[in-house]
């Protein structure tokens, strides 16, 4: 466990209510974890109070496109997983794409955001952008989920 420790970082990945929203997509995406190496440590179903999304996004508040944010991400279902993997920060946010739909489509046409994006505001897909966020956003949505303990006592893979 010593040596999974050191090689395997954990990730916050949201499929936002755009993407769970068409059951073709949300499988789609969920194969694409899958192929892409990440390991499932925990996945959750689950529907944000406007007031979950305020907290998530408090620090965007002020900003323009606040408002549609906090809504959309109430607006419906999402999936919420934590996955594991060497550099998985890094490479779940290049599996996502730029955060802007046309600028992803323009400039890496192979990532999730270029080909299921809606908008820039109903873009797919969340990923943690730091080590720090990561252990914010994980205990965010799942509270009861401890890193020390998975890494102690989990199988290491479960689909
Ligand atoms: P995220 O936090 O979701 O990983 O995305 P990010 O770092 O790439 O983007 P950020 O600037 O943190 O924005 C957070 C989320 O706000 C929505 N957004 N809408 N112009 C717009 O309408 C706009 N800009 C950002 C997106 O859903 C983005 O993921
Ligand atoms: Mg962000």
């Amino acid at each position: 466990s010593l040596r999974r420790a050191r090689v395997l970082q954990l990730t916050l990945a949201v499929i936002k209510p755009d993407a769970v929203a068409h059951p073709l997509i949300l499988e789609a995406l969920h194969q694409r974890i899958l192929e892409n190496d990440f390991l499932i440590v925990r996945k959750k179903d689950l529907i944000w109070r406007i007031g979950d999304s305020e907290r998530f996004y408090a620090e965007h508040e002020g900003r323009f496109f606040y408002q549609r944010l906090v809504e959309f991400m109430s607006s419906g279902p999402m999936r919420a997983y934590i996955l594991a993997r060497e550099d998985a920060i890094t490479r779940w946010r290049e599996l996502m794409g730029p955060t802007k739909v046309y600028r992803a489509r323009y400039t890496s046409p192979s990532t999730i955001r270029a080909q299921y994006g809606l908008t820039d505001t109903r873009n797919t897909t969340h990923g943690s952008d730091s080590e720090e966020s990561a252990k914010r956003e994980i205990a965010f949505f799942f509270p009861e989920f401890s890193a020390e303990q998975w890494l102690e006592e989990e199988e290491p893979c479960f689909r």
